[in-house]
């Protein structure tokens, strides 16, 4: 029975539901001392002293220093002319920016000893949002550059004509606004700089670029630096920044010769890590009776925070990139600009750019519909590329050619799960009835980037290329280990990684073994995102199974004097076809593997082991349609999603319970940006949400019990037919929720509410437009 496909359940689990993990902060070598910030209250301002003598002076605490006591160290790697230091150069540019660091014997005396720095400020005017940062005459956020604009696309051509002719024409301004990834865990490391090199144990999504770039950084060796990805919990794209506070414990482990750990609190993660999505949309569509799409205009502001980073900068590439969405729209003028503001910087989070252009293509469809008065739906069904149309180049770059994918039958199986024609007319009654909620739906029918990437796209991250690397090794005694580069933090891929094998090897599944997150054992890798692991490394993990599986073949062969291509292999065992008493297990050829004497002439002795560096044709392009019904208080404004339904397609599932479980989690994320999180500022560039009694984070109670269905067309990139699911639910869910919310109030003349939709925004627009009733009544 083949594994890929099964429902199995997480070989990781054990260790982790018995407290057997191990995450940064259980990592406690002897001697080993704490680092601490001294960070700025003030979101822009000259640094006009920095007192530490009362810290320096405390016991316990082994040195405090500024950005101009470690001149010798070079500023981080990231975008070229736009460098961040590991402390703050003479201004503070964002509240929570690092101004000092200190290292003390452990984390109450560090914590007290940065209280005890006395940091002052020159205040300088703030710029929080675009608009701002954008006005003529603004606060210049980088002296280097003297712009807050540093970099932009724009689109080649406005297709002037079409909007000018077309028989319709409309607009909509979008706010996607600023989350914070929150993993459970915050970010940490211990860095230990010995005499024979640094060993890091570190939350990272990419252990191999951060070897790489800290060895650079550092001046030293490749092989000098060791580091260690352990048990991580959860990162959801914040883990791959090259964040000060990583390569600050390691300078200040090789200055004081001691280990060196920092743990961010939570409060400090939410100001210290980077954020997620604050894109401003203009969209502007043209489209004729029928609610047919002639062409779509779309302008995108980044907001990049005080420094641009370098997965923060590509955003807006990856949002215009998408902008056609799953729909064929003739001509599309994309176009986008960063922009730097007095806040934490932003970069990549749980879709990274995806989201943004689905939230964006699918609130113009409901415009669309709610401007000729057509169903949501069927504007949908017009619109939407068809099956027979894949590969399909779409109109936004010449990189994106969507490999496969069936919309219009992702939308029937969803209208089925939601029994659409039933709901409609359950939605009329229900909002004729004073007495019960407002009742909305709302879909949305979405694709995304996944399987980053294809070759030739990853070249110059980290200095290596785009591909990702998978060994197995068969033990004498008939175990297989396998070994990825890429290195997952909560995905569960060491079970669908070694389901994959146990297919090809026929080895038993238990008998697999997943190793990741160690640049020592493992020599190369480039890591998680972009929803990679299963089109490229679960790719590399089948085709270096087969390799070693056609190897065993040979040396079974030899072994039981048949030809290796009437050799069967299941059950830990070789057996020749037609004659099962002929057999030799997977232990005795391995064995066999290590004993020249055994093996075939010309066989090297040791050879069940190879890598594979697996590459891919092309990004693979998942897709799905969710739909929302919401249920609205009509007193107090909040909404109630009623039912969540998800129909996905990525291609041939691994395993049906991990990837459901992804996009439950994904579309978690998702409802939430739509109904409550919002990492947001006030003038002063004060965060107003920097705990998590602000910031609100759904528990399970806010959330629907997830209907389930699914789709499959497979991927043409690899022989798996799979295309990565890690993001999906977060591409897919925001629109969804703000649709039907907006087809819920649409009786009362609401044309659009900005995400997060909180009770107190549905509550103004109601009371607004029940006062405008009563204005016209009297
Ligand atoms: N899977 C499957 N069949 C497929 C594709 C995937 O069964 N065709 C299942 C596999 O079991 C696999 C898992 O889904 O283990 C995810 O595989 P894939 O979609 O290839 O994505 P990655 O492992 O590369 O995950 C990255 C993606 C990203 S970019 C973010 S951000 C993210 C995410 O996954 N962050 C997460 N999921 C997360 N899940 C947890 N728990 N924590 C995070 O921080």
């Amino acid at each position: 029975m083949s594994l890929v496909g099964a429902r199995v359940i997480r070989k990781e689990d054990p260790n982790l539901i018995t407290g057997r993990g191990t995450f940064v902060d259980d990592i406690r070598p002897a001697g080993c001392l704490w680092m601490a910030f001294v960070r700025s209250t003030e979101a822009h301002a000259t640094i006009t002293s920095v007192d530490k003598s009362a810290a320096e002076a405390m016991r316990g605490v082994h040195g405090v220093w500024t950005l101009d006591d470690l001149a010798d160290l070079p500023p981080l790697p990231g975008v070229p002319g736009m460098e961040r230091h590991v402390l703050a150069r003479a201004k503070a540019r964002f509240v929570g920016e690092p101004v000092a660091v200190l290292v003390a014997d452990d984390r109450y005396v560090a914590a007290d000893a940065a209280e005890a720095v006395v940091v002052n400020y020159d205040p300088l005017p703030v710029v929080v949002s675009v608009q701002a940062a954008m006005a003529e005459g603004a606060a210049i956020v980088l002296d280097e550059i003297q712009t807050n604009v540093p970099f932009g696309i724009p689109a080649e051509d406005q297709h002037d004509e079409v909007f000018a002719n077309a028989p319709h024409t409309a607009s909509i301004h979008l706010v996607n606004q600023r989350c914070a990834p929150t993993p459970i865990e915050t970010q940490g490391c211990v860095a230990d700089y010995g005499p024979e090199g640094l060993t890091m144990h570190i939350t990272f999504q990419a252990p191999h670029h951060m070897r790489n770039a800290m060895s650079a950084w550092l001046g030293v060796p490749q092989h000098t630096v060791r580091i260690i990805s352990p048990d991580i919990g959860g990162a959801f794209g914040s883990k791959i920044v090259f964040s000060p506070e990583y390569f600050l414990t390691a300078a200040l482990s090789k200055k004081l010769g001691r280990p060196v750990k920092f743990v961010q609190t939570r409060s400090e993660a939410m100001v210290l890590t980077t954020h997620g999505r604050d894109q401003v949309h203009d969209a502007e569509v043209a489209f004729d009776d029928d609610g047919k799409i002639l062409g779509l205009r779309v302008n995108v502001v980044q907001n990049v925070g005080a420094w641009p980073d370098p997965t923060g900068m590509g955003l807006g590439v990856l949002t215009t990139w998408m902008t056609s969405g799953v729909y064929k729209i003739p001509k599309i003028a994309a176009s986008f600009s960063n922009c730097l503001t007095n806040t934490t910087p932003v970069a990549a989070y749980r879709g990274a750019g995806r989201p943004e252009a689905a939230y964006m293509v699918e609130r113009v469809i409901d415009l669309v519909a709610d401007e000729l008065g057509l169903d949501a739906a069927e504007v949908r069904y017009r619109n939407f590329i068809q099956f027979e149309d894949m590969p399909y180049p779409s109109a936004t770059n010449e990189a994106v050619c969507y490999d496969s994918g069936n919309f219009p039958a992702a939308m029937d199986e969803l209208l089925r799960l939601m029994d659409y024609e039933t709901l409609k007319v359950a939605q009329a009654e229900r909002n004729a009835d004073l007495s019960q909620p407002l009742m909305g739906i709302g879909f949305s029918v979405w694709i995304e980037i996944a399987g980053f990437g294809p070759n030739g796209s990853l070249e110059g991250f980290g200095h290596i290329g785009s591909w990702e690397s998978a060994s197995v090794r068969i033990t004498p005694d008939g175990n297989a280990i396998i070994a990825t580069g890429l290195a997952p933090h909560g995905q569960g891929n060491d079970t669908a990684f070694a389901q994959i094998a146990a297919d090809e090897l026929g080895i038993d599944f238990e008998k697999i073994t997943v190793i990741h997150g160690d640049t020592e054992t493992i020599q190369q890798g480039i890591g998680t995102m972009g929803s990679r692991a299963i089109p490229l490394a679960g790719e590399g993990v089948k085709n270096a199974s087969i390799k070693i599986r056609d190897t065993a073949k040979e040396i079974a062969a030899h072994l039981l004097e048949a030809n290796p291509a009437d050799l069967l292999v299941e059950a830990d065992t070789f057996t020749v076809a037609g004659s099962p008493d002929k057999s030799v297990t997977w232990a005795e050829v391995a064995t066999a593997s290590f004993q020249p004497l055994q093996l075939p002439v010309g066989t090297e002795p040791g050879g069940l082991n190879t890598t594979v560096f697996q590459t891919a044709p092309n990004f693979s392009y998942p897709s799905g349609a969710y739909g929302c019904i919401v249920g609205i208080d009509r007193d107090t404004g909040a909404v109630n999603v009623e039912r969540y339904v998800l129909i996905d397609d990525c291609g041939t599932v691994i395993n049906p319970l991990l990837a459901e479980g992804q996009v439950h989690g994904g579309a978690a994320q998702g409802i939430a940006q739509a109904l409550f999180e919002h990492m947001s500022y006030d003038e002063a560039g004060q965060p107003q949400t920097s705990t998590l009694i602000d910031y609100l984070v759904p528990s399970a109670a806010d959330l629907p019990g997830f209907e389930a269905g699914r789709i499959v067309t497979v991927t043409p990139n690899n022989t798996l037919g799979a295309k990565g699911i890690g993001e999906s639910g977060a591409v897919g869910a925001p629109p969804a929720v703000v649709n039907a919310v907006v087809d819920a109030l649409s009786g009362f003349g609401v044309r659009h509410v900005d995400m997060p939709v909180t009770p107190e925004k549905v509550w103004r627009l109601l009371s607004a437009a029940n006062g405008a009733a009563d204005a016209a009544a009297t």
